[in-house]
């Protein structure tokens, strides 16, 4: 049932069917580990800033769609993780204390990736009141003031969970925070690059996912076999430090 409810707070998407597998996550050392990488690229239309019209001054006047920052038809803020790790390099410590800023009244990052257990400071680098309000099934709801200058402190307890997070009092402030279960994720960079290292030889299923677009995108292997990704996301085989290479497109 819990399942069933992320899925449906994901818009339907499938990427995070993998929650039933949560937990259970050893850290050690990776000997000789693998990288899987890639690019993702976006061929639609770039979309106009939306116009924002409020505490001037303090807020940008206009604002890109996040999801759809691009540049030179690469795709930033692209999620890329492996679905299903049993064991693996431990977390960073970068991992398990996230900063998560409100800056000219925009999210920054756009995804903020925590370590299951980790803290994210919800900080407030602005002028003006903001507020963070977050509603998600694994880690509960929250739905708080942070004041000018201020910050707010968060754990998430329970990883595979993808929390959408608003601004009540800018309205196009919107981004999310992803509970990692395992560190094996990714963000896609301001060039549309990711980069997963020290990964375990053996079969993975990788998924890609955007925020509006979810995971419909045309993937390929190493130059080959270019398809939609599928329910399963990108199936690939790491061999001892080697490096198989991802490209994704959205339109
Ligand atoms: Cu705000």
């Amino acid at each position: 049932m819990k399942l069933r409810m992320l899925a449906l707070v994901l818009g339907g998407a499938v990427a995070f069917t993998a929650a039933a597998e949560a937990g259970g996550y050893k850290e050690g050392a990776v000997k000789n580990g693998g990288t899987i990488s890639g690019t993702v690229k976006y061929t639609g239309k770039a979309l106009p800033d939306k116009p924002t019209g409020k505490d001037e001054g303090a807020c940008h006047k206009s604002t890109p769609d996040p999801t759809l920052t691009t540049k030179d038809g690469k795709l930033a803020n692209v999620l890329v993780f492996l679905k299903k790790v049993k064991k693996g390099k431990p977390f960073t410590d970068a991992q398990k204390k996230v900063v998560a800023d409100q800056a000219a009244c925009i999210f920054v990052p756009h995804i903020a990736l925590v370590a299951e257990g980790g803290e994210v400071e919800f900080k407030n680098s602005d002028t003006v009141l903001h507020n963070v309000k977050g509603n998600s099934i694994r880690n509960g709801q929250f739905n708080e003031g942070v004041e000018a200058k201020k910050s707010l402190k968060k754990t998430f307890k329970k990883g595979h969970d993808v929390i959408k997070v608003s601004c009540s009092v800018h309205a196009w402030m919107e981004s999310f925070v992803v509970v990692m279960p395992h560190p094996y994720y990714a963000v896609t960079d301001a060039a549309g690059n990711f980069k997963l290292e020290d990964v375990p030889a053996g079969k993975y299923n990788v998924i890609i996912w955007h925020g509006t677009k979810k995971t419909e995108c045309e993937v390929s292997v190493d130059g080959k076999g270019a398809s939609k990704q599928s329910a399963a996301g990108v199936k690939v085989k790491v061999k001892k430090g080697k490096e198989v290479k991802i490209e994704a497109t959205f339109n």
